[in-house]
């Protein structure tokens, strides 16, 4: 396994715990000592149980490099580039790893992210640099992970998992090899198919949600409450509106849509467009508040939240970081609480290490993510020094009656009748 990131780590511990041998390859020394060590470096739940599960049974074992094996499965990350454009170095140099190991009968999958046609065009020739063919001396597929994060050890085996091959006994290969802990259908199809499905799933969450973002700011404009009238459209049996909030974040869904835009810029207009809502909206956030607020240079906030969604360690992308930056760069005096992750830094922010810390002396109090622990505070509990503090919630978390009750303004984005 090349990659013991969200993906590759819970992936070899499945494998490993049911009696697969799987050496886990991470070119982090960090990470790969510390998992030598029993530590787990990501948060994401019944995760560490099963890695030390796995590496007790003795089936898996880490190391900073590849060794010869039957299958490899490369997970490595796929960002984006500052052009918005896939950046496929780890890739590249995961599977220029593997060459010197390749054998005849070797099975080699792709979990990556990745834009359309990598797995024929960009992964077969760097492979073929071995003196092997592609689908003649060794099967080659392309596999998507699908899990989502906070779900991710049920997901990985409930969730139908679809295999696209170079040809089909590379795919039915593949299919063997996962059928090993999937419950859920694998469906096999060719490698190009593989990757477009992926794409096409998250670009289909992004556009939904820009969807949503884009109603929020209507409702305001026409002032309704888009949390209301979003409940009641769902009422329609075929209408499932998404919600609305500061931004799409994460690895996935705010950077695989760009691959598509990459692939082909003439005619992924619908595409470009949702990506674009969804990235404004911390910049709207922004507008919102200093529309309640009367100003915003020189305030006190305590921004709530810095994680990419609700009660996971993940910030990267994360349109509540991006809403912190904001708020810093129009001279707002912020302190930021991620219960999560309290060794992050931003430029010119204060991160505070409680909530007491980030809210004591706040006049603005900015709910960013939809965390258990933000969505359970008692507004009357707090403690604050501050006249007059405006509560904004950007992600419908909050009660305006609990907050109203005890003292605070309260505005709630999108809500455009209160
Ligand atoms: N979000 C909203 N409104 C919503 C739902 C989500 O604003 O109604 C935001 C979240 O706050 C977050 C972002 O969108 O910032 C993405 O969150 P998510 O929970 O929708 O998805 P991810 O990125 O955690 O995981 C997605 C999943 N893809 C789909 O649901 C189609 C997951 O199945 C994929 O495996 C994962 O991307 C991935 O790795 O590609």
């Amino acid at each position: 396994m090349l990659g013991l990131g969200y993906i590759g780590l819970p992936t070899a511990s499945t494998f490993a715990t049911h009696g697969i041998k799987v050496v886990g390859v991470d070119t982090n020394p960090a990470i790969v000592e510390s998992l030598k060590n029993g530590q787990v470096h990501l948060f994401e739940p019944g995760l560490r149980t099963l890695v030390q599960a796995a590496i007790r049974s003795g089936n898996l074992v880490v190391s900073d490099t590849p060794q010869p094996a039957e299958a490899f499965i490369i997970a490595v990350p796929t960002p984006f580039k500052n052009d918005k454009k896939a950046d496929m170095r780890y890739v590249v140099s995961a599977a220029e790893s593997i060459v010197p190991h390749l054998k005849k009968g070797n099975l080699i999958i792709l979990e990556s992210t990745s834009p359309p046609r990598s797995t024929v065009d960009l992964l077969a020739p760097i492979l073929e640099k071995s003196g092997l063919t592609a689908g003649q001396d060794f099967y080659l597929a392309y596999s998507p992970e699908r899990v989502l994060p906070g779900k991710i050890l049920q997901e990985l085996i409930e969730n139908a998992r679809v295999i696209g091959g170079l040809d089909g006994p590379s795919a039915d290969a593949g299919k063997a090899l996962y059928s090993t802990f999937v419950r859920g259908e694998i469906i096999t199809t060719d490698a190009t198919t593989a990757e477009m499905v992926k794409l096409m799933e998250n670009t289909f969450r992004d556009i939904n949600i820009a969807a949503a973002n884009e109603f929020l700011r209507l409702a305001a404009q026409f002032e309704v409450d888009i949390w209301e009238a979003i409940a009641l459209a769902n009422r329609h049996p075929r209408v499932e509106i998404l919600n609305p909030g500061p931004g799409v974040g994460g690895h996935c869904i705010s950077v695989d849509p760009w691959f598509l835009v990459e692939a082909a810029p003439e005619t992924a207009n619908l595409i470009r467009s949702a990506r674009q809502v969804n990235d404004s909206q911390p910049q709207y956030v922004l507008e919102f508040t200093k529309n309640k607020a009367g100003r915003i240079k020189g305030v006190k906030v305590a921004a709530l939240g810095l994680a990419y969604k609700p009660d996971v360690d993940d910030l990267r992308e994360s349109p509540a970081v991006e809403t912190v930056k904001h708020f810093r760069d129009a001279g707002a005096d912020v302190s930021a609480f991620e219960p999560f992750d309290t060794s992050f830094e931003i430029e010119g922010v204060h991160i505070a290490q409680t909530l007491e810390e980030a809210i004591k002396d706040a006049e603005i109090i900015l709910l960013l993510v939809r965390h258990t622990q933000f969505a359970s505070l008692d507004p009357a509990d707090l403690n604050l020094t501050a006249q007059n503090c405006l509560a904004v919630d950007t992600v419908n978390g909050w009660s305006r009656e609990s907050w109203e009750k005890a003292g605070f303004s309260f505005a709630r984005l999108g809500d455009g009748k209160n």
